[in-house]
């Protein structure tokens, strides 16, 4: 199976990749994790990009606060699909990051979650990888109806609490 990249820009935005791991753990997802950031590790992330679909990379996912630019210089060396997780790390409590993350330019998409969404990046990847992959596909159906269950389950004890 193909792998997933997460890429942060920074230790600090571990609690959102936390996120996306434990999703990915759960559907037994290959995945690799790295610190590279578009500002301070230009290079790095560059070539992290350049290199990932002949490293074994089928999707990767970006993880960014602040002025986050790193999905875009992600996106604009690889023709994989990027993923952006907008970080809630600034005085703008992640409306920065968000609108830096989705606001690309015609040509270098970044297909952007919710300001932390660490948890639906790492499904969507899931979802994309598979397209080409009817095991992972029935995971994911499985996760759906487990979730659901789930759901169904605080239904009844809230109406437990509420009688
Ligand atoms: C971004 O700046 C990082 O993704 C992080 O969300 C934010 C703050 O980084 P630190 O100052 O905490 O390293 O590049």
């Amino acid at each position: 199976m193909k792998k997933v990249g997460i890429i942060m820009g920074s230790d600090s935005d571990l609690p959102v990749v936390e996120k996306a791991v434990a999703v990915l753990k759960e559907l037994e997802i290959p995945y690799e994790a790295h610190v590279y950031s578009a500002h301070r590790t230009p290079d790095e992330a560059t070539d992290f990009s350049r290199n990932a679909e002949q490293n074994g990379f089928g999707v990767i996912i970006s993880v960014a606060g602040m002025a986050a630019h790193l999905g875009g210089v992600i996106a604009a060396n690889t023709t994989l699909p990027v993923i952006g997780v907008p970080c809630k790390s600034s005085v703008l409590d992640g409306m920065d990051a968000l609108l830096s993350t989705v606001m690309m330019p015609s040509g270098i998409p970044v297909a952007t979650v919710a300001i932390g969404g660490g948890a639906n990046a790492a499904l969507l990847a899931a979802e994309m990888l598979a397209l080409s992959d009817g095991e992972l596909s029935e995971k994911l159906k499985a996760k759906r109806e487990s979730d659901k269950a789930k759901v169904l389950e605080k239904d009844k004890a809230v109406q437990e609490k509420l009688r």
